[in-house]
C-alpha cells in the first residue's frame, strides 16, 4: 500500500460537523505530543498536512483526511497533557468518546505509544475503550529512532505488559523521522481496509 494523494476534508468538535462519508475510516489518537502529527505527514508525505504543533494540547479538533480517494484518516485530539484545565481535559474526553461511539465507517483506530517510554494509564484506558466499543486497533510505537538497538525488544515487551495485548496483537515499531518501518506500518493499517480491486491498481 502507498499513499499517493491525501486531502484535508474538514475539522469538526462534534458530531453534526462530521463529514458524511461511507469510506472506511482510520482514527489516529495518543497522547499530546506522542508524535501523532508527524507519522500522518511522514506515511503521507507531506511536509504539514496534520500541522506539527509547538503547543501541545491545543489541538482540539478531530481532522478528516480523504487517502488516495477511496478512504479516510482521522487525526483525533491528543489526550494527557499536564498542562490544560480539568474542564479542558474532561472537553477532550468528550469530542473523543464522541467519535469513536458514533461513527459508523470507522474501520480501525491506530494507538500511538511512546517507544521510549512504558504506556501511561490514559493510553490503557484509550485501549480498553477500543475493546469495549469492538473497535479493530494497531499499536504503534512512535521516536524508534531515539532507542538504541538494544532496547528495542526490552521496550517492545514493556509496552505489551502494560497493555495486556495478546499474542496476535502487534506493536509495529516506527520512526518519522528516519522512517524506519514505513512501508509495514502503512500495510498493516491500510491494507486490509482496501477493496480487493483497488489494491490490484497500485
Ligand atoms: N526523534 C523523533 N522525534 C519525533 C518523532 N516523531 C515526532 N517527534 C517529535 O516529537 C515532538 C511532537 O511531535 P508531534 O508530531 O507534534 O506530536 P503530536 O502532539 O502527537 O502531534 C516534535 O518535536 C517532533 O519533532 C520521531 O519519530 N523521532
Ligand atoms: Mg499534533
Amino acid at each position: 500500500m502507498e499513499i499517493k494523494t491525501s486531502d484535508f476534508i474538514t475539522s469538526a468538535v462534534n458530531q453534526s460537523q462530521y463529514p458524511e462519508s461511507s469510506w472506511p475510516e482510520v482514527g489516529f489518537i495518543g497522547r499530546s505530543n506522542v508524535g501523532k502529527s508527524s507519522i500522518i505527514n511522514s506515511l503521507t508525505q507531506r511536509k504539514a498536512l496534520a500541522r506539527v504543533s509547538n503547543t501541545p494540547g491545543r489541538t482540539r479538533l478531530v481532522n478528516f483526511f480523504l487517502i488516495n480517494g477511496c478512504l479516510t484518516l482521522v487525526d483525533l485530539p491528543g489526550y494527557g497533557y499536564a498542562k490544560v484545565s480539568k474542564a479542558d481535559r474532561a472537553q477532550f474526553g468528550k469530542i473523543i468518546e464522541e467519535y469513536l461511539s458514533h461513527r459508523s465507517n470507522l474501520k480501525k483506530m491506530v494507538l500511538l505509544v511512546d517507544a521510549r517510554h512504558k504506556p501511561t494509564e490514559d493510553d490503557c484506558l484509550m485501549l480498553n475503550y477500543f475493546r469495549h466499543y469492538g473497535i479493530p486497533f494497531q499499536i504503534v510505537a512512535t521516536k524508534l529512532d531515539k532507542l538504541k538497538r538494544n532496547e528495542i525488544k526490552k521496550n517492545e515487551r514493556i509496552i505489551r505488559e502494560t497493555l495486556a495485548l495478546s499474542m496476535d496483537e502487534e506493536v509495529l515499531m516506527y520512526s518519522s523521522l528516519s522512517k524506519e518501518n514505513r512501508q509495514k506500518v502503512l500495510d498493516a493499517i491500510f491494507l486490509d481496509l482496501l477493496e480487493p480491486s483497488t489494491e490490484t491498481i497500485r
